[in-house]
């Protein structure tokens, strides 16, 4: 492959222009090194790698507005406001700098020095990534009064880059058709777009970032923040009771680091950080979520001591205390980041520890001693939660000591399976007892068990631990996984690996399977980042002619079957598990052979953590307005 001529199938264009391509034939041949993956995700990483390039030029200061058009014919549009892609000639490649950047693999960094530039985990592969996954590109750059344009095919270019008329200002324009050859699918998920642009607007203040379905009646949003991180919090809290009215604001910056942080306390007992570094949300943590924890920490007990909110010989306030209830974002840029971890979302540069902890002390200890009201608001809530712990605990004690949560004690309700290794176990957490019944009597025993759950459980998003642990159905559930939960939790002992919620394709089994999410979401987090919370997919038709039936999972599916053919079939529909009978309920959903399970993946923190409180906190009017318009898609629960 070395060597080899861009534009060589082109008699109009390159043959003499010699540029060596092995790069973007790499990308083209393991896509997913670059990319991530060729499904949905790694379709959303073009868009995220081509609006990376703009907003690197917003945060250079060059660029205000950023706007993404996805076409009807499945393509997208990325339009900025900067500096335009450089176009004049490269001195050693003899062709514009605009087609070095578009067909040589990270390209881009050369011409510029920009200090805080996105380059993390998947992000920041080059804009040449996109086109080398494209079907075809255009690129389109004002700048320096004229308007340049090139096209490129399968990462190509068709001819040499040409000036196609005059032009006041400057930006670049790039639309892409992704590559039916190469992804799964090429259907942009607008929603999945709409989140991460709002979230790059709240994380890039004064930006102005707009998406935009670009046909009659399509969606549209636009998305700013004039206050930055302040306005992100406010939204992730929007369903929750603040206890400071604004946000805390924290800036700082030194040496190679920028430093914003916004916090503000509510009523519940969750506690929501999120982290980003150079704009990517670092799922993982990393060394500033450290720094920030211990600085949190240190700073309210330093000020709590100081004020004799707490006896100065008592232990303080831990951090799991001073963390309840609280909302904050962190958001870090840095110059060299280093992404590790499973999905490269983990701040790895040792040296943000003590710049973000040092940076947090010193701004945080000047705020509560200037803001003397908001720092006991603060430090009331923390005092409350610092009781409220022990007496969790104890409650915990009480029932370890009764054994009610261990696995020793395992409940009646139970039918557990033969097999004892977890990796081989499978759980179904039924809703209602005459489909657990069903269950019981149609799953395979060998490596199924069945725990029926009656009516709803509690929803944890309102309750404290030493409240809910009261529950019989959570105490059973948390006795049948066998982790126990919060502090105690130990995924090592958990019972089986796959845990699966299965539920009537109604709201009401929308609504139970939402609660059980919310407490493995908040207490058992680490089932759902181990993939081990999975939803089992009922059918919603059975479609049958004498022998001959067949089950149909969506309403698509059932349209189209219908509109196909099918004279002389009787279509029935099952609204709930407990219509049908054991033996077809373990063909439809149960065994392995032809059920459908959709996995629970965290994808988006920020986003679960907004849908959570969304759900199940203390607005009631959103609650309705979404399980009226998500009933029927809460199926799939990508968070
Ligand atoms: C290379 C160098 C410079 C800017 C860009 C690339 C750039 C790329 C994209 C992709 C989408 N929008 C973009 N805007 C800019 C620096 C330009 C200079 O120094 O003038």
């Amino acid at each position: 492959m070395h060597g080899q001529v861009i534009g060589m199938q082109d008699e109009n264009y390159g043959a003499d222009k010699i540029q060596v391509l092995d790069g973007l034939e790499a990308v083209r041949k393991r896509p997913s090194m670059y990319i991530g993956s060729t499904d949905v995700h790694g379709l959303h990483h073009l868009v995220y790698e081509v609006v990376d390039n703009s907003i690197d030029e917003i945060m250079a200061g060059f660029c205000t507005d950023i706007n993404v058009f996805l076409e009807k014919d499945g393509g997208a549009t990325i339009a900025d406001n900067g500096r335009g892609i450089p176009t004049d000639m490269h001195p050693k490649y003899g062709v514009s700098a605009l087609e070095i950047v578009m067909v040589k693999l990270h390209s881009g960094g050369k011409f510029d020095h920009k200090a805080y530039k996105v380059s993390g985990g998947l992000h920041g592969v080059g804009v040449s990534v996109v086109n080398a996954l494209s079907a075809w590109m255009e690129a389109r750059v004002h700048r320096d009064g004229k308007t340049y344009y090139q096209r490129y095919e399968r990462g190509k270019p068709v001819e040499p880059v040409k000036v196609i008329g005059e032009s006041q200002g400057s930006g670049t324009v790039i639309t892409f058709q992704p590559d039916p050859e190469i992804f799964e699918t090429v259907k942009f998920d607008y929603d999945v777009l709409a989140n991460r642009l709002r979230e790059l607007a709240f994380l890039n203040r004064g930006a102005r970032i707009r998406l935009c379905e670009d046909w009659e009646g399509g969606r549209s949003d636009s998305f700013y923040s004039d206050d930055g991180i302040n306005g992100f919090v406010s939204f992730v809290n929007k369903n929750r009771t603040a206890l400071n009215e604004k946000p805390i604001y924290i800036e700082s910056e030194r040496e190679s680091a920028k430093l914003e942080i916004a916090m503000q306390y509510t009523d519940g007992y969750t506690e929501n950080i999120h982290s980003f570094a150079n704009n990517i949300n670092t799922i993982e943590g990393g060394t500033h979520l450290i720094g920030f924890r211990s600085a949190l920490t240190r700073a309210i007990n330093d000020y709590a001591r100081k004020n004799n909110f707490v006896n100065a010989k008592d232990e303080g306030l831990s951090g799991e205390d001073v963390r309840e209830g609280l909302t904050a974002i962190i958001s870090v840029k840095l110059s060299d980041p280093q992404f590790e971890g499973q999905t490269k979302t983990k701040l790895g540069n040792s040296d943000m520890k003590g710049i973000v902890e040092s940076m947090v002390y010193e701004k945080l200890s000047e705020f509560l001693e200037e803001n003397p009201k908001v720092a006991q608001v603060c430090i009331g809530k923390a005092i409350l939660a610092s009781q409220a712990r022990v007496a969790a605990r104890k409650a915990r004690e009480l029932t370890r000591r009764k054994g009610l949560l261990e696995g020793s004690n395992l409940p009646g309700k139970l039918a557990d399976c033969q097999e004892r290794d977890p990796a081989l176990s499978e759980i179904y957490i039924v809703e209602g007892d005459s489909a657990g019944g069903s269950a019981k009597q149609g799953r395979d025993r060998a490596f199924q068990a069945i725990l029926p759950l009656r009516g709803k459980i509690l929803n944890v998003e309102k309750a404290r631990p030493d409240k809910f642990l009261h529950n019989a159905e959570i105490r059973t559930l948390i006795t049948a996984i066998g982790t126990s939960l919060g502090e105690d939790f130990d995924v090592a002992k958990a019972r089986y690996h796959r845990i699966i919620i299965m539920t009537d394709a109604d709201v009401d089994g929308a609504h139970i399977r939402t609660l059980l999410l919310t407490f493995f979401y908040r207490y058992m987090k680490p089932l759902i980042e181990n993939g081990y919370i999975y939803i089992a997919q009922p059918p919603l038709y059975r479609l049958a002619k004498g022998k001959d039936e067949r089950w149909i999972y969506s309403d698509a599916e059932k349209d189209r079957l219908v509109a196909e053919h099918v004279t002389g079939f009787s279509l029935q529909r099952y609204k709930g598990l407990g219509e049908m009978n054991p033996h077809q309920l373990w063909e439809t959903t149960m065994s392995p052979e032809h059920r459908i399970l959709y996995r629970v993946t965290i994808q988006d923190a920020v986003l679960a953590d907004t849908l959570f409180s969304t759900l199940m906190g203390d607005a009631v009017e959103p609650r309705k307005v979404f399980i009226e318009t998500h009933a029927k898609e809460v199926v799939n629960l990508d968070v």
